[in-house]
């Protein structure tokens, strides 16, 4: 059984959604950000961070490298194989080292701090980091539903994952419009729907 440390509205909302698409039996551990930070805790994410995964004697941390791995347990088509397995690898980091720095300098400051504490030149600065990203994955999925063209796989779902609260919360979008509708595609299938119902229920 997968033991998924966090609150569906933090990142551990992404890995609810793997493991729902995994079709792999999960427990929720709810831990608040404050929980995370109790010595008790430490074991599973030295930084007091969630999420985390426990799976066996197993212990995860980071989000994505988490939803690889509930992925690589489950198999193709969500983890392929072959030179599809490495683009599954690029996307994830893509996602991580240019996607999610860029939006979440926007998402502080835009929707995520209370009103008095956003600098909204931190967030015109990550709307500008996040256009050139985004505009080249828009240009990938041109003739693509999914970016390994079928079927949908963890390089989505991580992709998806790390732009779900720029979708949510309105960041405009219609500039990429292939990007948009990939998105529409990705989170609104019913695992996603499942996990965003923990989420914004
Ligand atoms: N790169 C890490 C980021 C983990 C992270 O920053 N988690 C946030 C919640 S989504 C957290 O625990 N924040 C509390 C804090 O930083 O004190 C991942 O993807 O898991």
């Amino acid at each position: 059984m997968l033991r998924i440390h966090g609150t569906p509205r933090s990142r551990a909302f992404r890995n609810i959604w793997a493991a729902e698409e995994a079709g792999l039996p999960y427990e929720l551990i709810p831990t608040s950000f404050e929980e995370a930070k109790s010595p008790a805790r430490r074991h599973l994410h030295p930084a007091g961070k969630v999420p985390a995964l426990e799976d066996g004697s197993l212990i995860l941390q980071e989000s994505l490298a988490i939803n690889l791995h509930i992925a690589r347990k489950a198999g193709p088509p969500l983890l392929p194989e072959g030179d599809d397995l490495s683009r599954c690898w690029q996307w994830t980091l893509f996602a991580a080292t240019e996607a999610e720095p860029a939006i979440m300098r926007w998402a502080y400051n835009s929707y995520i701090r209370p009103p008095e504490e956003r600098n909204p030149e931190e967030a015109r600065l990550g709307m500008a980091e996040s256009r050139p990203r985004m505009a080249l994955v828009d240009e990938h999925l041109a003739g693509r539903d999914f970016l390994l063209g079928q079927p949908f796989t963890v390089a989505d779902l991580n992709l998806a994952s790390v732009w779900y609260g720029a979708w949510r919360n309105g960041f405009d979008l219609s500039p990429h419009p292939r990007l948009a509708a990939w998105l529409d595609r990705c989170l609104t299938r019913p695992a996603a729907l499942r996990a965003r119902a923990l989420r914004e229920g």
